[in-house]
């Protein structure tokens, strides 16, 4: 173990840029909004400092409405294809347009407990700034992704939710136009296999819709009313919410009771909006797509995250765990973010079927939420043995466990740290 510990902390400092980390070398050289919030948590384990730091350089990319954009561009490269000059955003540190799941407040209850436990010299006034940063940012959520006070928040791109080629956005994404006004000049099938990546006509559909919210000035009102796609998420919103809890506990224990008033107003209205999700049919949760008012009833990973922010009743909790169950079975290292009996699987194809240990962290700390420690210590033994037999790959096949995509990863070393 303490060989693999050791290889985490290489890594980590291998991909750290000044204060931010990339998520690996040359495929992602900027850096990414919830990996560094993994990131963070690891770096909380070892390095108090350097912890804060990672999200105090994440959010030197704040825009003035509040949203934390998916990729800070903090310095050129020519290695990643779409960059500065696709978005066309205004930012005075160049960024994307678009967002990723606010892991944000959770790491920073994380790192602020963590300094608490070490009594770091000027923690209290890191934490605040931080956490004024984030309330920013949950409002720009319910504002700008819930303009209708639904309690869930939509995404206008398959990028926002982290998981891009995630057949949960296969019937949605076949209505957005492949055309582009944009050369789409791929980078990322120069460094990793294709066939473990999102096809050129994913591709396609991607760019056409940073064109359309380019066109909007990414003004947030005129996307809502023109998005080709738009998605109330319940991954995206679990995280929202065990975000909004972690930083309702710190705005207490920092005494904003009237920002924690706020905070508490908005996690129950989404409490109660995912609890809304659940298909006993199905034995998970569904998504739903806001522009054909459709449940989005594809089996992914996002199914179960609602765990992540809820206490289920036990029965559903019970059923969510068999069916997590009935998804592993064969698999080596589980857990599968396709279900693996249908036929759109693809066990090394990105986020149509592999094993991501960050999908796992998350799933686990839900698992343990709503008492099911034997799936959750299971899903914990497999990713921790994946790792200390084929490195701290971007992700794993889950049917022979082989470490693809990206490697050196530092979400995976961070994911390491974490469970170890
Ligand atoms: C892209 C960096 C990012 C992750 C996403 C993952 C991938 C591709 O890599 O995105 O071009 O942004 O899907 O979750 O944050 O690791």
């Amino acid at each position: 173990m303490t060989k693999h510990l050791d290889e985490a902390y290489r890594i980590l400092a291998a991909n750290d840029r000044g204060g931010y980390t990339v998520p690996t070398d040359r495929l992602y050289p900027f850096q990414w909004n919830w990996d560094s919030a993994f990131v963070a948590m690891g770096f909380s384990t070892y390095d108090v400092d350097r912890a804060y730091r990672e999200l105090e350089r994440l959010i030197e990319g704040q825009w003035a409405d509040g949203m934390i954009p998916h990729i800070i561009f903090h310095q050129p490269s020519d290695t990643y294809f779409p960059g500065p000059d696709v978005w066309r955003t205004s930012h005075t540190i160049p960024t994307s347009g678009i967002t990723q799941p606010p892991v944000f407040g959770m790491a920073l209850r994380a790192v602020h407990e963590a300094a608490e436990k070490a009594g770091t010299d000027g923690a209290t006034a890191r934490t605040l700034a931080l956490l004024r940063a984030a309330l920013k940012w949950h409002r720009w959520w319910y504002t700008a992704r819930d303009p209708e006070g639904t309690g869930l928040v939509a995404l206008l791109h398959p990028w926002e939710s982290g998981s891009d080629n995630s057949p949960a956005w296969d019937l949605a994404l076949a209505q957005v136009p492949t055309t582009t006004d944009t050369p789409v000049v791929r980078k990322d099938t120069g460094h990793v296999d294709a066939s473990m990546r999102p096809r050129d006509e994913d591709y396609r559909r991607f760019i056409h819709l940073v064109d359309a919210y380019a066109s909007c000035g990414w003004d947030p009102v005129k996307q809502w009313e023109k998005a080709p796609f738009k998605v109330a998420e319940v991954q995206t919103t679990a995280i929202l919410l065990k975000t909004g809890e972690d930083l309702e506990y710190l705005a207490r224990t920092l005494e904003l009771e009237s920002e924690a008033e706020e905070l508490a107003g908005y996690n129950a209205r989404t409490r109660n909006a995912l609890l809304g999700q659940w298909r006993s049919s199905l034995s998970r949760f569904v998504s739903r797509d806001l522009i054909s008012g459709q449940d989005i009833d594809a089996p992914t990973q996002a199914g179960f995250l609602p765990l992540l922010g809820l206490d289920l009743d036990p029965n559903m909790s019970t059923a969510a765990a068999a069916e997590m169950k009935l998804w592993s079975e064969g698999m080596k290292v589980p857990f599968p973010t396709t279900k693996p009996s249908i036929s759109v699987w693809e066990p090394k194809r990105y986020w149509r079927g592999p094993a991501w240990a960050v999908i796992n962290w998350l799933l686990i700390d839900g698992l343990i939420r709503n008492g099911q420690p034997d799936m959750a210590q299971s899903l914990r033994a497999s990713t921790i043995g994946a790792i200390e037999s084929e490195g701290f790959a971007e992700y794993f096949d889950p049917t022979t466990g082989e470490g693809c995509g990206g490697l050196g990863f530092s979400w995976t070393a961070a994911a390491y740290l974490w469970m170890a």
